[in-house]
C-alpha cells in the first residue's frame, strides 16, 4: 500500500516516529492521528527547534530596555479632566454599540487544581457565583446601562470547549441573549522533546496543547468572530482573562483613552506590589512598547529602584487590554515580520516510550510552545498604557492557596463591596485592610462599578441593614 503523503512528510522532517504505531491502529484511530498531524506546521516546528531549543538559542533581548511611561490616574497626579473626557468618549462608544467583550478562557488551570473549565469555578463570597456568571452579569448590566446589548466572545480550547458551552446552556446564558454569546476554540501546538521531536501522548494521539492566549488573534479571525463584529458595527474589543472576577470588564474610561489616542492596542498597568510579583513589565525598547514577562526579566532588574526608592520597572501588566478590530485582522493575517513570536515553556509531559508504554516524567522532558497576546503591542500604532486601581480591577484566582487564591480573591471582593457602601454613606465596620466584619455581596446587576452601585443605592427607598449574609442583587 502506498504511504500516506502526510506520513511521508513527517518522515522527511525527521518526525516519522509519530506514526510508529500507525499500522497497529484501528482505522478510526488512524484517522484521528492523521487529523492531528494535519494541524501541525512542520516548518514552524523545525524553525522553533532551531531558534528556541538548540544550544545558543537566543534568550529574550533586554538591550536598551527602559521602563514604559503610562497615564497616571487623577489620584496619582494625572489630569482629572482628561480622565473625565475619556470616560465620556467610552460611554458614547458603548451607547453606539461599538464595543464587544472578549474573555480568553482556553488555559488549563493546572495551578488551581480544579478539574473543569476555569470559568465554572465558584468565586463570590455569598452566592458562590462562578467566574463566568460574574462576567456575564457585568456585561449584561453594562449593556442595560448604555442601552445597547454587548456581544461577548469567549475563547476556549479543545479540552474545555464542549464543557464550556454546556455550562452556559445549562445556566441559560445567565440572562444574556444566546445570540450575543460566541464561543470559539483556540489553536493547538504539539509538544516536543528537548531535541525537537514531537511527543505522542498515546499510540494514536499527539501531545497537543493550546497555543497560548496570543493564539486568540488568529482564532478571532479564523472563527469568523471579526466578520461578525464588522457586521455588527463593533470596532473595539475589551479583552480580559478568565481568572479575574474583579476586572472592570467594560470600562468606559479605558475604552475612551484607547479611542481618543487612536490606539490599536491599549493596556492597563498597576504599580507592582513587590519585586517578585508575577506580572509582566511594560517597557520601551527601540521606541516600541513591549511587555517583558516576569520570568524573562532578571531578578536584579526587577529589584532596581529609582532615586525615590520606587521600583524602576514598576508598571505591571495585569493582562487587560483594548484591541482595535482592524489591528487584530492585520496581526492574524501575518505577513513579513508581522507575527507573534512563540515562547518555550519546559514542562513534564506525559508520553509513551518506544514500545508504546506510558511514561509519567518526574522532571521536565519536553517543551510547549505558546504565543502571548502582549507581544502584539510592538506592532500596534499609538499604544497607550493607563494606570488602574488594583482594588477595582485585579484579584485573580490562580493558586489553590496563598497569593492569588480563592481566599484572597473573596476578601478583595468583600473590600470592594464595603468601599462602595461606605462611599455612599452606609456604616459598615471594617478592619485596617478594609475587610468588612460581615459577609456581604453586591451582584453586578445591582452595581458593577462605583457609578452603577451609587445609582442603585440612591434608588433604594429603604436602606438595608448591613447584616451578615446581606446580598444586594
Ligand atoms: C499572566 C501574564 C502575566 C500577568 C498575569 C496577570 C502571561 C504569559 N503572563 O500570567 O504577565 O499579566 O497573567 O494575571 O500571560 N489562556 C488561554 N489559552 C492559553 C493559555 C492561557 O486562553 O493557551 C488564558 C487563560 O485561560 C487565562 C489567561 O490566558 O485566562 C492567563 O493565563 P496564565 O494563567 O497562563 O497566565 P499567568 O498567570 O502565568
Amino acid at each position: 500500500m502506498a504511504q500516506h503523503p502526510l506520513i511521508q512528510k513527517f518522515e522527511q522532517a525527521g518526525q516519522g516516529h509519530v506514526f510508529a504505531f500507525f499500522a497497529q491502529l484501528p482505522p478510526a484511530a488512524q484517522e484521528q492521528l492523521l487529523a492531528e498531524a494535519g494541524e501541525i506546521d512542520l516548518d514552524e516546528i523545525a524553525h522553533l527547534t532551531k531558534t528556541l531549543l538548540q544550544k545558543g538559542a537566543a534568550s529574550v533581548n533586554l538591550q536598551g530596555l527602559e521602563p514604559s511611561p503610562y497615564e497616571l490616574r487623577p489620584e496619582s497626579g494625572g489630569n482629572a479632566a482628561d480622565w473625565a473626557r475619556a470616560k465620556a468618549t467610552g460611554e458614547a462608544a458603548l451607547r453606539a454599540g461599538r464595543v464587544a467583550a472578549f474573555t480568553v478562557a482556553g488555559g488549563q488551570g493546572t495551578r488551581l487544581g480544579y478539574d473543569g473549565p476555569k470559568g465554572t469555578y465558584p468565586v463570590t463570597p455569598l452566592k458562590q457565583k462562578t467566574l463566568f456568571q460574574v462576567f456575564a452579569e457585568k456585561i449584561r448590566a453594562a449593556g442595560l446601562r448604555y442601552g445597547k446589548a454587548i456581544h461577548w466572545f469567549i475563547m476556549t480550547s479543545h479540552q474545555n470547549h464542549a464543557a464550556t458551552e454546556a455550562f452556559f446552556k445549562e445556566h441559560k446564558f445567565f440572562g444574556l441573549a444566546e445570540t450575543h454569546v460566541h464561543f470559539f476554540r483556540q489553536g493547538r501546538m504539539p509538544a516536543v522533546d528537548l531535541q525537537g521531536k514531537i511527543l505522542l501522548d498515546s499510540k494514536q494521539s499527539i501531545a497537543m496543547s493550546p497555543d497560548g492566549h496570543g493564539g486568540s488573534l488568529r482564532a478571532l479571525e479564523r472563527s469568523g468572530a471579526l466578520d461578525l463584529m464588522e457586521r455588527e458595527g463593533i470596532d473595539t474589543i475589551s479583552y480580559f482573562q478568565v481568572d479575574n472576577p474583579l476586572v472592570r470588564a467594560i470600562d468606559p474610561a479605558f475604552i475612551g483613552w484607547h479611542i481618543e489616542r487612536r490606539s490599536e492596542m491599549s493596556s492597563k498597568m498597576v504599580p507592582k506590589a513587590y519585586p517578585e510579583e508575577k506580572l509582566g513589565h511594560f517597557c520601551v525598547q527601540d521606541g516600541k512598547l513591549v511587555v517583558i514577562e516576569y520570568s524573562d526579566l532578571p531578578m536584579e532588574m526587577q529589584r532596581e529602584t529609582d532615586s525615590n526608592g520606587r521600583l524602576r520597572y514598576l508598571a505591571g501588566s495585569i493582562a487587560i487590554h483594548v484591541l482595535d478590530r482592524q489591528f487584530v485582522r492585520r496581526m492574524a493575517a501575518g505577513g513579513e515580520g508581522v507575527a507573534l513570536p512563540f515562547h518555550r515553556a519546559d514542562k513534564k509531559i506525559p508520553t509513551i516510550d518506544a514500545q508504546g508504554n506510558p511514561v509519567k516524567p518526574e522532571k521536565a522532558n519536553g517543551v510547549k510552545f505558546e504565543m502571548f497576546v502582549f507581544d502584539a503591542l510592538p506592532f500596534a500604532k499609538n499604544p497607550v498604557v493607563i494606570e488602574t486601581l488594583r482594588a477595582d480591577d485585579f484579584s485573580p484566582v490562580k493558586n489553590a492557596e496563598g497569593v492569588d487564591s480563592p481566599k484572597t480573591c473573596r476578601e478583595d471582593q468583600l473590600r470592594q463591596f464595603a468601599r462602595w457602601l461606605k462611599a455612599n454613606g452606609a456604616e459598615i465596620a471594617t478592619d485596617d485592610t478594609g475587610l468588612p466584619s460581615v459577609a456581604i455581596e453586591v451582584g453586578p446587576l445591582f452595581g458593577y462599578d462605583e457609578d452603577s452601585f451609587a445609582e442603585s443605592w440612591a434608588r433604594l427607598s429603604e436602606k438595608p441593614r448591613l447584616a451578615e449574609g446581606l446580598y444586594l442583587g
